[in-house]
């Protein structure tokens, strides 16, 4: 049962897709303090908290305070408040209570769950606008579904973006890109896509391709689908500033860029120096941005992945020029304990400002907004341009799509990727903790840069990551610039990368089989598994294991040097110890705590009660994948019970 209340008077949003009629009586579980622009609810000491998207810390969310305020953070580190998503849905549940809410406003909101005071839950809002859905269910899974169900299904990729791709910050050349394929195609390692950064473009700027370092591209684009390989672009949210430049002329002609006070035309900087942002909001200006993809989907290009969308702000004109004006003020001073911190401040606050979101506006449905106030909007709306544009330019075909930046809504046109993560092992459970939580709110194609992006990889995380990697369905080796390389083959255990990204493409019927059932079901394909045990006190606590689909339980391994771990299981299950698709070794497990060795080169995965893993050949292209040539490894059932689902693949 789905109930919505209103608040003030709510800025549309578009995540919600089902009517819900709006219900008379007052918000129920929370008290309502309109004044303070607050609602509170006294957590009892068995209260948990599920949800809530791309944040930090663990699966559990008690305990800590999170802002929806999209931000390009970098550091992802425990004090973090806020990353590059703002999804408002958790789910609360205590011993006498579960409910799931949905809290839908543009603008800034923090979930303060016993941060402030430890038993006190609140939520506070800079504008107490915001349409407030209350879902109540049987279970966690029926919450979740019926929360799903209102904002409409998720977005479904092209199964080849199920396979391995390949990124770095940046491939400099058409011969880099080559070289990359080459080496994998070499060495037998599976392969479906290599990712452009930024350096593809000619000066950065959007649909623009430097014909120095990819000269005739069309045709790079042909070579490579020949070998069947998927190239995948960035694109930027800001359009350099250029004369002659057409999407900015364009952009000016068609007044499809946000503007100031003023009404003129914001100047911001990222890549490419100054920028203006399309305004994102206005249908038009989205139309427009959506529109400028086919030049690319035109040159045979399938896929794209939109960054720098929070928006990230390198500077504006304006703040700059604030700075310089009073760094005058600092010039030959002797800079003590206080003047020397608030010069430091003063340059250190040049990017991602926070007085510069509330410097532009935008037209959204008929009103000038200002950007803060919609601010967690933005990205969603410039995946949402993209997504439009392909349902228009390509009716027959999926392309693939992934955003930094969202909110719900957005998992309706594209996934994500979790953005600027470290090659750290922390990083890894991260990645794991982050997983259902994104799976709740219909983030269904997501992933984390595997081997981590900032700092060093070593080759013993790259592959432990990896091993967790390859059941998410963005399944993507990425790294900045200036950091340790970590394509696979770079390493020294070639023949053990291989294999576990074989095993992979050997579980692609099964990840996509699973991917399109929750999809079609508004189910989650990550589910911490007290999910499926709310009464098992055990399995509340276990916080780094995840069933994926119906069928197994991953227990991974993210501590440096482990040659193994302790594994709760909830119920009996059989484990099946990979070293390969078609090598691994399996036993019955009771239900109970088991310390299970996995030597870094090995894989566990549990098959659960009454289940079948369909297992394929592997393959090193997901075309290549034979599905004539399943096994099942079964336990309690027979292959007939499970429910393989497959498709064309590519036809929407
Ligand atoms: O400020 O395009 O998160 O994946 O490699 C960095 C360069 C801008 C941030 C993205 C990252 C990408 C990088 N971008």
């Amino acid at each position: 049962m789905i109930r919505k209340y209103v608040f003030g008077t709510p800025i549309e949003t578009d995540s919600v897709v089902e009517k819900v009629p709006q219900s008379e009586g007052a918000l129920p579980f929370f008290e309502t303090d309109e004044g303070a622009g607050s609602l509170t609810l006294t957590m009892d000491r068995s209260a948990r908290v599920y949800g809530l998207g791309e944040t930090v810390r663990g699966i559990n969310k008690r305990g800590y305070v999170y802002i929806s305020n999209n931000s390009d953070e970098p550091f992802h580190l425990e004090e973090k408040r806020s990353l590059y998503a703002s999804q408002n849905f958790f789910v609360y549940k205590d011993k006498d209570t579960m409910f799931g809410m949905y809290v839908d406003t543009p603008g800034r909101v923090t979930f303060d769950i016993g941060y402030s005071e430890i038993n006190t839950f609140s939520i506070i809002f800079e504008d107490f606008d915001a349409d407030i859905y209350v879902v109540e269910g049987s279970d966690i899974t029926d919450i979740v579904r019926q929360f799903r169900k209102i904002i409409g299904k998720s977005y479904v990729p092209p199964k080849w973006a199920f396979g391995f791709g390949q990124c770095r910050w940046s491939y400099m050349s058409a011969d880099e890109v080559r070289e990359v394929v080459d080496r994998y195609d070499e060495l037998g390692m599976p392969i479906d896509s290599v990712y452009l950064d930024i350096d593809y473009m000619e000066r950065y700027k959007d649909f623009t391709v430097d014909d120095e370092r990819f000269p005739d591209f069309d045709n790079f684009v042909k070579e490579m689908k020949a070998r069947n390989i998927h190239l995948i672009p960035i694109i930027d949210a800001g359009v350099k500033i250029e004369d002659g430049y057409d999407v900015y002329e364009e952009g000016v002609k068609g007044d499809f860029f946000v503007k100031k006070e003023n009404g003129d035309r914001l100047v911001a900087a990222v890549w490419p120096g100054k920028v203006h942002f399309p305004d994102f909001l206005k249908e038009d200006a989205r139309k427009w941005f959506g529109d400028k993809y086919k030049v690319l989907l035109d040159k045979g290009i399938d896929g794209f992945w939109n960054d720098m969308n929070e928006p990230a702000i390198f500077y504006t004109e304006d703040h700059l020029q604030e700075v310089f004006d009073r760094i005058e003020d600092y010039k030959g001073k002797n800079l003590d304990i206080r003047s020397f911190f608030a010069f430091k401040d003063l340059v250190g606050s040049i990017d991602n400002y926070p007085e510069d979101y509330k410097r532009f506006y935008h037209e959204y449905k008929g009103q000038r907004i200002r950007h803060d106030k919609v601010h967690n909007l933005f990205g969603y709306n410039m995946t949402r341009a993209a997504g439009e544009s392909f349902e228009r330019n390509e009716p027959d075909k999926r392309i693939l799509m992934f955003s930094r930046s969202s909110y719900i809504g957005a998992h309706r046109y594209g996934g994500i990727w979790c953005g600027d993560n470290r090659s750290w092992w922390s990083h890894i459970l991260l990645n794991i903790q982050q997983m259902p939580a994104l799976s709740m709110t219909g983030f269904l194609y997501s992933g984390a840069d595997i081997g981590g992006f900032s700092a060093d990889t070593t080759e013993d995380l790259l592959m432990r990551w990896t091993e967790f990697g390859i059941f998410t369905p963005l399944f993507r080796n990425h790294s900045a610039e200036g950091t340790r390389r970590q394509e696979y083959y770079r390493f020294t255990d070639k023949d053990s990368f291989k294999n576990i990204l074989g095993l992979r493409y050997a579980l692609i019927p099964y990840l996509y089989s699973e991917f399109m059932k929750a999809v079609n079901n508004y189910d989650m394909l990550f589910k911490p598994i007290c999910f499926d045990y709310p009464d098992d006190e055990m399995a509340q606590d276990t916080e780094d294991q995840l069933f994926v689909g119906e069928s197994i339980m991953v227990a991974p391994i993210y501590r440096q040097n482990a040659t193994g771990r302790y594994v709760y299981l909830p119920d009996t299950m059989k484990l099946l110890r990979f070293r390969s698709a078609s090598d691994y070794d399996t036993e019955i497990m009771d239900k109970g705590y088991h310390y299970v060795k996995a030597d870094l080169n090995e894989v566990l995965v549990f098959v659960r009660k009454g289940h079948a893993l369909p297992l394929a050949k592997p393959a090193v292209r997901v075309d290549d994948i034979d599905y004539s040539d399943l096994t099942y490894e079964c336990f309690e059932c027979d292959k007939e019970d499970y429910e393989l689902y497959s498709d064309d693949g590519i036809s929407r």
